[in-house]
């Protein structure tokens, strides 16, 4: 309880702000996209992860509120970055499966957060779980279709760690998968993992689907998504995530 008070009392002075991560372009390198991740700017203990507070913001039913705070705070960045005449770029955030379980809630916040800060709805994109979508699929095909009509395009994070049936996949409103960290840790040294990272680009091409490759921190790993048509990768080889005045220095402007 103690914890939670201090959520409460970190929601109420506005403590949580997004770092960015960029993704790039497996052909070009240039950066193509970003993801948004939680932090809390803690005045005393300074900056916390999103591992530490988002279980305890979900159990308490605050997960909404900050959401609110990261998606406001992240969208009128980036509407200010494109004000400013930046090459206007995708940006991920992430959503919590509790978020994704109440429907109504999540599309008036997006519509809420979309008319306060001015940003276009095509350029946002919600990162969703195997297990928020494929908990209850035909509910969650419902939510992507109606989040798609407002513009806002989703995709499926730490692809392969959670279970996907293959038949709901293939019928999921989304543009991306996103391939677990996991197993991109040892693509160069295990044949079975790299197997399944040739196998799930093959998979997502099949479906039409972008694949993004998470935790490159290595120009080898690099190399081998490159080669296996990988389309976007993001990890610290390329950029740890950073607070918006560094992810602004890494923009191209007029670009
Ligand atoms: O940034 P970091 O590696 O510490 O993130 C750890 C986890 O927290 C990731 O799995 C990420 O999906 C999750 N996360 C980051 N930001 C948010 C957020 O704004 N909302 C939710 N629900 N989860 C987030
Ligand atoms: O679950 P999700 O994919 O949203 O988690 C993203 C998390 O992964 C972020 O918290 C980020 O800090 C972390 N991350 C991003 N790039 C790398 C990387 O190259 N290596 C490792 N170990 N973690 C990374
Ligand atoms: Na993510
Ligand atoms: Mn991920």
């Amino acid at each position: 309880l103690a914890y939670e008070n201090r959520l409460r009392k970190a929601i109420n002075s506005e403590e949580f702000v997004p770092f960015f991560q960029p993704l790039v372009d497996v052909k070009t390198g240039q950066i193509a996209s970003m993801e948004a991740l939680a932090r809390w700017k803690h005045p005393r203990l300074g900056l916390i992860g999103p591992g530490e507070f988002v279980p305890v913001a979900e159990e308490a039913g605050l997960i909404g509120e900050i959401c609110h705070q990261i998606l406001h705070s992240t969208c009128a960045t980036a509407k200010k970055w494109l004000d400013e005449g930046h090459k206007p770029l995708p940006l991920a955030v992430n959503i919590s499966w509790r978020q994704f379980a109440q429907p109504e809630r999540l599309l008036l916040l997006m519509s809420r957060v979309l008319d306060e800060t001015g940003m276009p709805a095509e350029l946002i994109e919600l990162e969703l779980t195997e297990s928020s979508v494929m908990e209850e699929p035909d509910s969650a095909i419902r939510t992507l279709n109606d989040l798609r009509e407002f513009g806002v395009q989703a995709s499926i994070d730490d692809f392969g760690t959670g279970y996907s049936s293959l038949s709901y996949l293939k019928r999921l409103p989304i543009s991306k998968l996103k391939i677990d960290r996991a197993f991109i840790n040892e693509v160069n040294h295990n044949e079975r993992d790299a197997a399944i990272v040739e196998a799930i680009i093959q998979l997502a091409r099949a479906l039409g689907l972008k694949t993004v490759a998470e935790g490159i921190e290595t120009q080898e790993q690099f190399e081998f998504l490159r080669e296996k048509g990988c389309d976007l990768a993001q990890g610290f080889y390329f950029s740890k995530p950073v607070p918006a005045h560094e992810m602004e220095k890494m923009l191209i402007k007029g670009g």
